[in-house]
């Protein structure tokens, strides 16, 4: 199957918070494509992508970006996809980010999850449940992997035995 989920990041420089996010993806069983764009310096292509990118046959996007972020924002102005946002550490430890990704005004939602390498990895989390909606074998992957978890953080529970 082609890939599902579609990665926009801002710059290079939002690779290394990024990783967690295609990691995830990844133990999902989800393909991504990842582009680094921005909604600064390069705004026509990324209006180009998102226009595109349900013909394309993505089901997801997720948009990464710090600073002024704008990036989620204007992808989520021109596609009918939803379009999860991570806000990227920043100059002002990434507040500036959320709460440019999150503060979108009425009609154009933007799912957005937590700064940095959380977000990101929620970020895939999430993509997956959307996903999962529509495809049993991506919910019981999710299922599976929350229950993993679950069992993980009991299994730690005690920091001594009496
Ligand atoms: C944003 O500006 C990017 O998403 C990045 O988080 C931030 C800084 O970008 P660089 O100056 O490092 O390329 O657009």
């Amino acid at each position: 199957m082609e890939n599902q989920v579609l990665i926009v990041m801002g710059s290079r420089s939002d690779l290394p918070s990024m990783e967690p996010c295609m990691a995830m993806l990844k133990e999902l069983g989800l393909g991504c494509t990842v582009r680094i764009l921005s909604a600064h310096r390069t705004p026509e292509a990324v209006l180009e992508l998102s226009r595109n990118a349900m013909q394309e046959g993505y089901l997801v996007i997720i948009a990464a970006a710090g600073g002024a972020a704008h990036l989620a924002g204007v992808i989520a102005s021109s596609t009918v996809l939803p379009v999860i946002g991570i806000p990227m550490p920043s100059g002002l430890q990434g507040l500036d980010s959320l709460l440019s990704t999150v503060q979108m005004p009425g009609g154009v939602p933007v799912a957005t999850v937590a700064i940095g390498k959380s977000g990101a990895k929620n970020a895939a989390i999430l993509a997956a449940q959307i996903i999962g909606l529509k495809d049993t074998a991506v919910q019981e992957r999710v299922a599976a992997f929350k229950a993993a978890q679950k069992e993980s953080v009991l299994a730690g529970s005690y920091l001594e035995e009496a």
